[in-house]
């Protein structure tokens, strides 16, 4: 397998489910900076020009957190990352979609990416605090499904890399305080070996 990622990114998720896994697999660095990912080369991987991209012994490209999670914890059933009972495999997912399609590309967007929602560069400060306003409604409600909790879903699974990098970003980036369930969660996630390799990996 290759992963495609950029340090820093939403990638980091599935760079640690890889190393959780085990399997062997080669990281591809994709150069944000040189704008790689709108290149020909990376275009003809993934022409969404996003990243995490995984590429499969048979050459086929998977992208989406979700897809890609999905497929790499039914493909290693072994290592248990999917919940066995119905109630919290839809639970996972509940989650895993309110990370990725709000607090990611809802929340997160308008505060890295003002520009993709509107133009005017003099309404991107008040776009960029609706963000952070966005992010801490759903950190909160994030938070109170984690009391009493370690994981997520209860067990670890596919759901946690997916807080841990919303959460990475908010204390890395932004410097933000995580609630206190969310905080714990976060120092779990930084424990485990797998997410230092990972880290590692991508320069931090
Ligand atoms: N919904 C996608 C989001 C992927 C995504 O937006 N990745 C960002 C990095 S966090 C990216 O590749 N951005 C490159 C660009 O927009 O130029 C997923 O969950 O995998």
């Amino acid at each position: 397998m290759k992963l495609y990622y950029s340090p820093g990114t939403c990638a980091i998720g599935i760079h640690i489910l890889l190393e959780e896994i085990g399997a062997p697999y080669d990281a591809i660095k994709v150069d944000f900076a040189a704008r790689a990912q709108y290149e020909a080369p990376y275009v003809a991987k993934n022409p969404k020009s996003k990243v995490p991209a995984l590429e499969r012994a048979d050459g086929t490209v998977l992208t989406e957190y979700q897809a890609i999670s999905v497929w790499l914890g039914l493909t290693h059933a072994d290592k248990h990352l999917i919940p066995p009972d119905a109630e919290r495999h839809a639970r996972m997912l509940e989650t895993m979609d309110y990370i990725v399609a709000t607090l990611h590309m809802q929340a997160w967007q308008r505060f890295w990416r003002p520009g993709n929602f509107i133009a005017n560069e003099a309404e991107h400060p008040a776009l960029k605090a609706r963000g952070l306003e966005m992010l801490a409604k759903g950190f909160a409600l994030l938070d109170a499904k984690l009391a009493g909790k370690d994981w997520v879903v209860g067990d670890y699974s596919l759901a946690d890399p997916a807080l841990f990098f919303v959460s990475w970003w908010a204390a890395r980036n932004t410097r933000q305080e995580l609630p206190s369930h969310i905080a714990a969660h976060y120092a779990r996630m930084n424990a485990r070996p797998a997410v230092q390799r990972a880290l590692k990996a991508e320069g931090f």
